[in-house]
């Protein structure tokens, strides 16, 4: 939730906005015989321009989206912008996190060798919005008057040191194909909004300088723009504004309010003039859904403006019930239209997402478009510095979690964790598409004329749960039921369509939805956490129930949580996308030589193997020699990728007989033999004395007696 307001009820559909603060391309191909079949493609955005110690480059982010590659992850909490600043630069944390660098620390930041700046693009802009419930913002002409006064160029230049830019429509342009450039815009122009506001009847008939209102005739009302009072840009922002409306005779008046007062008064009692907060989502669809539907104008509801047209209305339903990809895009480029005509808040600016990291301690920190460094993709690639694989992350938060419980989640905080322990079934890449992830296909059918479509996934075979277990379709039927029987409010809007699944196959889920629309692949695909099946079935308050030790499937394990201070995970090993060099690939052990194969008691026998490093990383293993089950020797083997070495054992036995051997995994045998009678060299020279003196004798005997 790093964008968006904090309030409870709102707070429902953050969670998954948060996610989708995304930057966005996708490519379809639609195979129409009847049915829609959507296939993926991850057609990369081309052009990836960052800005890296004020150099702009183009940034080659070679990833291929497996992980973990640390082998810890502390989530440290460090509640204020200062605070982690300040942490960055002692070097307790690796990164900065949201908000960021602010445009007048970067000069400092630049100085310092141990430190890295990038920018991006992010989805969120700062809209000024009007209450569109209240007179005189109820009058369309009079919210494009104010439109005109301001200078939004100015706001970017000297407000935002140029790390922004003027927002030209309400889907930023950090939304690629979604964002339409040929919308009604409104430059800087005084004396055109003093026009509009002559038209109206806003006039100053009495001479002093502000209009008067031609209702009561009196001069207008002071007006406010409420801003957060943490945020001294929009502040200073807010005051600019009130000097250039004054300038046409309107009052209007910052006013600086804390951000929890702002959300009471304008999103539960309806009760401001003008406010200025962040939009921010991701993908373009979900604001058109909830922000501007006249459902949505009630307390706690998500239409701040409070703006009713039944013809938008009846685009944004259209919106959320189009089975074509191609459609969708063309009804949310007229949503931007419609959204500059009828102009229920004026987009001011985008902001530069700039962040910070240390290059001293870590690597692979990858930029997402939309988001900036800190992403799921960074925890699954940063790794100790000069190494492949390994080493501790200290990723920074600015709120504790307040839940490990993917069915509580409230805030995108909660996620930070909930989001790299529990896994879903796709995932958004760095450039914001669609890739698969648990499903490593998908098929769409789409029946129009019953309003129906059925969802196919099919699932990696060799995914586990962090306690061992595998993971099955079993797993994905028993959650999506699970949400949508327990009425889970974080999942509520992608689950509720669901009305039969089926696991044609052990690795297959065949779900069918009460809806026609493209989106709801997307929400199932990704905002679904999967839970396992063998512990969660017996769980029967979702809402309250909080694991000690979370098990989910996803790349990291949980560790500890130290309420206040971190939550430690570990990286899963036997994670399904585990990078290469994480896989342990065991030495080969081979080309056994056993000299010599016979021997006698006493007798050296050497035992010869060669040991092959086969994997992509310097490993260390112990190579064992066995002899009739035995373990005799033991030697601790360390080698560079593909290098080969070999070793000898030697082993003697005192007893006749063939004895097996073996060298991990690898068998021979040798025999033992007892040694034949030989007698030493005297007894062989006494032996022969004695044979010839024998046989003299008896020479001596026989010519003896022929006499
Ligand atoms: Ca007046």
């Amino acid at each position: 939730m790093k964008l968006f307001l904090y309030n409870k009820k709102r707070l429902i559909c953050i969670a998954s906005i948060y996610l989708k603060l995304r930057y966005f391309e996708m490519i379809f191909k639609k195979l129409l015989i009847g049915i829609l079949l959507l296939l993926l493609t991850s057609q990369l955005t081309s052009v990836n321009a960052y800005t890296i110690n004020g150099k702009i480059i183009k940034e080659a982010v070679e990833y291929d989206y497996r992980g973990p590659r640390c082998d810890e992850l502390y989530l440290v909490v460090i509640t204020t912008p200062e605070a982690q600043m300040l942490a960055l630069k002692k070097g307790e944390i690796d990164v900065l996190g949201w908000p960021g660098v602010q445009p007048l620390q970067v000069a400092d930041l630049m100085t310092d060798p141990k430190m890295h700046l990038i920018t991006t693009e992010v989805t969120e802009y700062y809209p000024l919005v009007f209450n569109c419930r209240k007179y005189p913002f109820n009058i369309t002409d009079f919210r494009r008057a104010i439109a005109y006064c301001i200078d939004r160029a100015k706001i970017v230049e000297t407000l935002l040191l140029g790390y922004g830019r003027i927002a030209t429509s309400c889907i930023p342009k950090a939304h690629g194909i979604w964002h339409n450039p040929n919308v009604t815009q409104y430059e800087y122009n005084p004396s055109k909004a003093s026009e509009i506001l002559t038209k109206l009847g806003f006039i100053d008939t009495d001479g002093d300088g502000i209009r008067n209102d031609p209702k009561t005739g009196k001069n207008l009302p002071e007006m406010t723009i409420m801003i957060p009072s943490y945020d001294p840009i929009r502040i200073r922002m807010a005051q600019l504004i009130s000097g250039w409306a004054a300038e046409v005779g309107l009052p209007i008046k910052a006013a600086p309010t804390e951000h929890g007062t702002m959300i009471d008064k304008i999103v539960g009692e309806h009760d401001f003039d003008m406010c200025c907060w962040t939009y921010g989502w991701y993908p373009p669809w979900d604001p058109i859904s909830l922000l501007y539907h006249s459902s949505q104008d009630v307390p706690w509801g998500w239409n701040d403006p409070g703006i009713r047209n039944a013809t938008w209305d009846a685009l944004i339903d259209n919106i959320l019930s189009t089975p074509s990809m191609d459609e969708l895009k063309r009804l949310i480029w007229k949503f931007q239209e419609w959204h500059m005509q009828l102009i229920p808040d004026f987009p001011l600016f985008e902001r530069l997402m700039i962040d910070a990291y240390r290059t001293d301690k870590t690597e692979g920190w990858l930029p997402a478009l939309g988001t900036g460094i800190l992403n799921f993709w960074s925890t699954m690639n940063v790794r100790t510095k000069g190494e492949l694989i390994g080493g501790i992350i200290r990723y920074p938060v600015l709120k504790e979690p307040k839940t490990l419980n993917p069915c509580k989640v409230t805030a995108g905080w909660d996620l930070e964790a909930i989001n790299r322990i529990y896994d879903t079934l796709m995932r958004l890449d760095l450039y914001q598409n669609y890739i698969p992830w648990m499903a490593k296909s998908w098929e769409t059918v789409v029946f129009p004329q019953n309003n129906t479509q059925i969802i196919t996934f099919y699932l990696y075979e060799n995914i586990t749960w962090h306690d061992g277990k595998p993971l099955t379709a079993e797993d994905v039927k028993f959650t999506i039921e699970y949400y949508r029987d327990y009425e889970i409010p974080p999942y509520m809007p992608y689950v509720s369509p669901v009305y039969k699944i089926e696991t044609p196959s052990k690795y297959t889920v065949k779900i069918y939805l009460n809806t026609t629309s493209v989106i709801a692949l997307y929400n199932i695909g990704t905002m679904l956490y999967i839970l396992p099946k063998h512990l969660w079935q017996n769980v029967t308050d979702p809402l309250e129930y909080e694991p000690k030790v979370p098990i989910g499937s996803g790349p990291f394990k949980f560790v500890e949580w130290v309420k206040g201070e971190y939550v430690k995970l570990v990286a899963n090993d036997k994670y399904f996308k585990l990078p290469k060099e994480k896989i342990i690939v065991p030495f080969e052990i081979s080309n056994l030589r056993i000299t010599p194969s016979r021997a006698y008691i006493g007798d050296i026998v050497t035992v010869t193997v060669t040991v092959k490093n086969k994997g992509y990383i310097t490993r260390t293993q112990d190579v064992t020699f066995k002899v009739a089950g035995k373990v005799e020797d033991k030697r601790t083997i360390t080698l560079a990728p593909g290098q080969s070495i070999d070793i000898t054992f030697t082993t003697t036995k005192d007893k006749a007989g063939e004895y097996s051997i073996e060298v991990d995994g690898i068998t021979g045998k040798f025999t033992i033999e007892e040694r034949p009678l030989v007698l030493p060299a005297y007894q062989t020279i006494a032996g022969v004395v004695i044979v010839v003196a024998v046989v003299i004798a008896g020479a001596y005997y026989f010519t003896r007696r022929k006499k």
